[in-house]
């Protein structure tokens, strides 16, 4: 409500004290999922207002972005911000998080909320991860739901969580805490899709790893090293292919989310032959780090330990090239991050490391550096995954995920000139540790606009906290 004039231009005040103002982003290249066209961008208050050719400035402040790539925000369908892992918490939260996240481009987090068990309604869950995220925000974001427990109560909260804008749910087949036995596997997939909703599902078996786990304790095997083998890739297709055969009995589409290797990508496509519906997302780490980090002399392998966990060259080789065939829908990080004391609870026991990796901030760069410039997937590609398609998974396009008029004016503006090198030295995360460390980026995020807040300038974190809670719709897929 409240206009300020300041330089001969209008500046409104929004409800989160941010001054949202007009904007016109001339002579860029405008990237959607089909094509890149130099488009002229104009942005008035939270809105893209007009997107074409020459436009006229007006009382709009001229930025002129020749040479940049605008993309929409990037969209992290996987996060896990002031998370509660092996008995101690994430080092990032919503607040360090999602400056790390706007940092990198990306303006819209989902979190994954969660139930915890023992007679816990979803109601209590979404209340405590809304008391972690709400005014902490430097980017929007929005709330899976992690089901861990299910009875006829929790079937009615599915409503009351679609109400609130949760249309995405999540599924654990592994960790004590979390996991959920087939049984109600089944009831909540079928349940979830009668209403339109879908869960992710973290596929691993987890009875054959806690074999695994007892072997290597007997045989005194308890470096970080022991990590990927005790989590093997066939036990991940293994709960594919399980996860699969229950969805397709329940009638349910399904997600299955950190893809890591090519057996558990050859069970999606063969579901999929079966005329089923699913959804794959993978991670930058699965992309492009090999499970021979974790032998790293000193302990170094733990920095690297999150589930499922790194796995081979040719797995790599089979996501790039799932990718290029547009068979993975989403890339999304499981940012997961903690310092090195923290993963140093472990030293004694690999199975007591915390398990995760940050991400939020490098995710977009990485793809481009890696993905685009050398030729394995296009920009536009680059777009659907990290942009259009979540949006649309997630049920917030085309007000997220899009350049277009009446969307969203969540704007990155890339420039493929930049050149710099990941570090934790420099990196935003509140960790001293970045499992990217020394990997060359070809390309800079310049300018991130926040729903029509200019809140990354020449690389810098110029506005915070303006994030707000979206509440998203179903599926548009
Ligand atoms: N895997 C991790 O490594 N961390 C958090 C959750 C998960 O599934
Ligand atoms: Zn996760």
């Amino acid at each position: 409500g409240f206009v300020r004039k300041s330089a001969g231009v209008h500046q409104l005040m929004n409800d989160k004290g941010g001054y949202t103002m007009k904007y016109l982003l001339k002579n860029g290249t405008v990237v959607s999922g089909d094509k890149s066209e130099k488009l002229d961008v104009l942005v008035d208050g939270e809105k893209i207002v007009n997107v074409g050719k020459d436009l006229e400035a007006g009382d709009a402040e001229v930025i002129d972005v020749e040479g940049k790539l605008l993309f929409p925000g990037f969209i992290d369908g996987h996060t896990h911000f002031d998370l509660e892992v092996a008995g101690t918490v994430t080092a990032d939260d919503f607040e360090t998080g999602t400056r790390a996240a706007l940092l990198g481009g990306t303006t819209l987090v989902i979190d994954y909320a969660s139930q915890d068990k023992g007679g816990h309604t979803l109601k209590e869950g979404l209340d405590k991860w809304h008391k972690k995220a709400d005014g902490k925000c430097s980017c929007d974001y929005s709330f899976h739901m992690s089901i861990v427990e299910w009875n006829d109560e929790t079937e009615a909260e599915v409503q009351d969580m679609i109400d609130h804008g949760i249309t995405s749910f999540k599924l654990y087949m592994t960790y004590p805490a979390m996991i959920v036995n087939d049984c109600d596997m089944y009831k909540i997939l079928k349940k979830l899709g009668e209403c339109g909703c879908f869960a992710g599902v973290h596929c691993e078996n987890a009875g054959v790893i806690d074999a695994l786990i007892s072997e290597a304790k007997k045989e005194g095997r308890l470096g970080p090293e022991n990590h990927p083998l005790v989590r093997p890739d066939t036990m991940e297709a293994e709960a594919v292919h399980r996860l699969l055969v229950i969805a397709k009995e329940a009638n349910a589409p399904v997600m299955v989310v950190h893809l890591t290797n090519k057996k558990a990508y050859e069970e999606v496509m063969n579901a999929r032959k079966n005329g089923q519906e699913v959804y794959a997302e993978t991670c930058p780490q699965y992309l492009l780090l090999e499970d021979s980090v974790y032998s790293k002399p000193d302990f170094g392998g733990a920095v690297y330990v999150c589930a499922p966990p790194i796995r081979k060259k040719e797995d790599q080789d089979c996501l790039w090239k799932a990718l290029a065939d547009e068979e993975i829908q989403t890339v999304a990080t499981d940012q997961c991050s903690f310092t090195l004391a923290q993963k140093a609870l472990g030293k004694d026991d690999f199975t007591k490391i915390p398990g995760g990796l940050p991400g939020v901030q490098t995710r977009g760069t990485l793809l481009y550096t890696y993905g685009v410039k050398t030729g394995k997937i296009t920009q536009e590609q680059m777009c659907k995954v990290l942009c259009e398609t979540p949006a649309k998974l997630y049920g917030v396009y085309p007000n997220k995920g899009a350049i277009t008029a009446g969307s969203d004016a969540d704007i990155v503006v890339l420039d493929p000139a930049k050149e710099s090198v990941i570090s934790a030295a420099t990196h935003a995360y509140n960790t001293d540790n970045n499992p990217f460390e020394g990997f060359k980026l070809e390309c800079g995020i310049d300018k991130v606009f926040l729903r029509g807040n200019l809140a990354v300038e020449e690389g810098k974190l110029v506005k915070e906290k303006l994030g707000k809670y979206i509440a998203r719709g179903k599926k548009q897929l």
